[in-house]
């Protein structure tokens, strides 16, 4: 014990709590990942989960996030209400104690189902803690309490503020600027995209959100409210609403195998991807786990035993591949578990043993009741794996090929790849240059030791729409890889790349600043999205920013990435004539350098995948058949630049 907390005559207890809160604030992202934009953005989640496990006891079914004008939160639930009564070996309410003690929330309800709670499962007095400001409002037993915080220390002991009808919990925090390197500046899109997964997760909760910050053209504030009835078949439904589907209805289940709550609902669609998202205690398990090694250990055994006891297999000549079973499937895996591990980079991975034979029991009891029960949609879905497993045959020969051709197999690089002298990885980026033209602008004014250009013609093909193999056969395509140096999967895992290879750690998209060049850039995107996708997930894929404008006066010149940019350049130059780039073809080589490759000045955006269900959403919808969802789409975010995927 400190002496100055002898002094003060705390307990040891309290000073346990204080030594906790303080190491949360010397080691933030211990508990919430980072103190960047993400981590901004889980201490909302963080909170909101506290009000989802109080609505999974079956206490609430309303949760309201308000983004207040000055970046505060609020997030309100219609719960029983945090108790506020003297926590008997704390001798403090409960309420403080489980606002300031790290790891106490909801400690004394031990009958409570709780395995909600944040990807750390930290609790909200880490919220507290890394914020400069926290209101608690309780409404319990017709009076309304409160109490308030800095920086994670109560100012007043919880009083009474006046009586109430209603019951509930209010929380509102003001994250701690000087605990963030992000500004403290919160995404509608990304709260809303989490907040409506969360609603489809957890059926019949109302979950709404109100931007304080701005307002719609009625004058009103930006409002959404997330409700679905049914949970994870809506999910698929709008997942998937861009895609054809193959089967009428969404395969649903709902049971607990083992104490383990399991819930799956998929379908088949007439696209070529695989989309499989998985979740635990709410949280997406990006790199899967048990569970959904359960699921697909169900789904191809009971599907492989129905297809061969229907006599469909007897022409066959070749064994059908996991693989083949899960082309065209979107599907939902959410399971609860009492005390999950969680392994893997990211720690989104289930490690728990026992999960998966009980998604996978679950999964075949209903797959085979379904099977039975829809004899067609079971003729259908086993005719399109026989058709996946025909076209992975062709794949693989297309695939061979690739391999051949690229560098670990002997072969050479790609005529069209400008190399640079370096070798480390680490050290090298590859620009991705649309049109050759511009292709030998970047390579002119490249820093020809560490960036190599590879110029791309034209539209690169939609692999949305197409096929493997000729994903494979595309000669851009192939070319990519080939400079890459990775090698391209495994029989059983057609897209697993291996990383090791990989030539180049930054992969820098350049195209125009126009439409077409925006097209491209997406078509791109969406190869490595579907393809290569721990290329974006390790942070290694780029997109170059050119500038859009050119503002000269006499000797001065300037350069404007946008409208504003280039007005208020034209107001400190008191004039000047302004040249709008259309392309990159429009710059020299040493404009190119100076504006979007030398590392000294750039602005290039990292991509990243926020959520993985809203990026395949999005990519099928900018990349599929259905016309009119696009146009919306791309209406919304006319600025590409504000596209974050
Ligand atoms: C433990 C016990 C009780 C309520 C809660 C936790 C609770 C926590 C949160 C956090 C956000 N909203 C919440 N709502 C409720 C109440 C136990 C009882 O009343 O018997």
């Amino acid at each position: 014990m400190s002496e100055e907390a002898k002094k003060q005559g705390y307990s040891a207890d309290s000073i346990q709590a204080l030594e906790g809160m303080e190491h949360v604030r010397k080691r933030p992202s211990m508990y919430i990942g980072d103190v960047g934009v993400r981590g901004l953005h889980h201490l909302v989640y963080e909170v909101v989960d506290n009000s989802i496990d109080e609505a999974m006891a079956g206490h609430c079914d309303t949760i309201n996030i308000t983004i207040n004008e000055n970046n505060s939160i609020t997030v309100k639930d219609n719960g029983r209400g945090i108790p506020v009564d003297i926590h008997k070996k704390e001798g403090v309410s409960a309420l403080e104690v489980v606002m300031t003690k790290i790891g106490a929330g909801g400690k004394f309800d031990k009958d409570s189902y709780k395995v909600s709670g944040g990807l750390h499962g930290v609790g909200v007095s880490v919220v507290n803690a890394l914020s400069t400001n926290l209101k608690a409002t309780v409404y319990r037993d017709g009076k309304i309490y409160e109490q308030e915080y800095e920086r994670g220390k109560a100012i007043y002991p919880v009083k009474t503020v006046g009586e109430t009808t209603e019951r509930g919990t209010m929380v509102t925090f003001l994250a701690d600027d000087t605990i963030f390197q992000a500004d403290i500046d919160y995404s509608y899109e990304t709260l809303s995209t989490r907040l409506r997964e969360l609603s489809f997760l957890n059926k019949k909760i109302r979950l709404s959100i109100t931007d304080k910050r701005n307002k719609d053209e009625n004058g009103e504030f930006i409002h959404e409210e997330f409700f679905s009835e049914v949970g994870l078949p809506e999910f698929i439904k709008y997942l998937d609403g861009n895609r054809e589907q193959l089967t009428a209805d969404v395969i649903s289940l709902e049971s607990e195998k083992s104490g383990i709550p399991v819930e799956v609902a998929m379908v088949y669609n007439t696209s070529y991807a695989e989309n499989l998202h998985s979740y635990v205690n709410n949280i997406n398990t990006h790199e899967g786990g048990t569970h959904l090694s359960g699921f697909r250990r169900g789904l191809t055994h009971t599907l492989k035993k129905y297809a061969e006891s229907s006599g469909m297999l007897d022409k066959l000549k070749f064994e059908i591949a996991g693989d083949d079973f899960r082309e065209g499937l979107t599907a939902i895996i959410s399971v609860k578990v009492q005390e999950p591990q969680f392994e893997g980079q990211t720690k989104t991975k289930l490690g728990n043993r026992e999960v998966t034979s009980a998604v996978s029991q679950a999964v075949s009891e209903m797959l085979t009741d379904y099977l039975e029960e829809n004899p067609n949609d079971a003729k259908t879905i086993v005719q399109k794996v026989i058709l996946a497993a025909q076209a992975r045959h062709a794949a693989k020969k297309a695939r061979e090929m690739v391999q051949r051709k690229t560098v670990m197999s002997g072969g050479g690089l790609p005529g069209k790849l400008s190399d640079c002298a370096w070798t480390d990885p680490e050290k090298c980026e590859l620009f991705l240059v649309e049109g050759d033209s511009a292709g030998g602008t970047a390579k002119a004014g490249r820093d020809r030791n560490f960036q190599a250009i590879l110029p791309l013609r034209g539209k690169i093909l939609n692999v949305e729409k197409a096929m493997q193999h000729k994903v494979f056969e595309n000669e851009e395509i192939r070319n990519m890889y080939t400079a890459l140096g990775v090698t391209i999967g495994t029989e059983d895992d057609s897209k697993a790349l291996n990383l090791e290879k990989l030539r180049y750690h930054k992969i820098v998209i350049m195209c125009d600043a126009d439409v077409d060049g925006s097209h491209i850039a997406t078509l791109i995107l969406t190869f490595f999205f579907r393809y290569m996708r721990e290329l974006i997930e390790e942070g290694y894929v780029f997109i170059a920013a050119p500038p859009l404008y050119l503002i000269k006066k006499g000797s001065k010149k300037e350069y404007a990435w946008s409208d504003k940019q280039r007005d208020e350049i034209l107001k400190k130059f008191d004039g000047g004539t302004v040249q709008r780039y259309k392309g990159l073809g429009e710059m020299n080589a040493e404009q190119l350098w100076d504006t979007t490759m030398n590392p000294a000045f750039r602005t290039m955006r990292k991509v990243t995948i926020d959520n993985g269900g809203e990026a395949d959403r999005v990519f099928s919808m900018l990349m599929g058949d259905e016309v009119p969802p696009r146009r919306e789409f791309i209406e919304k975010n006319a600025v590409y630049a504000n596209i974050d995927i």
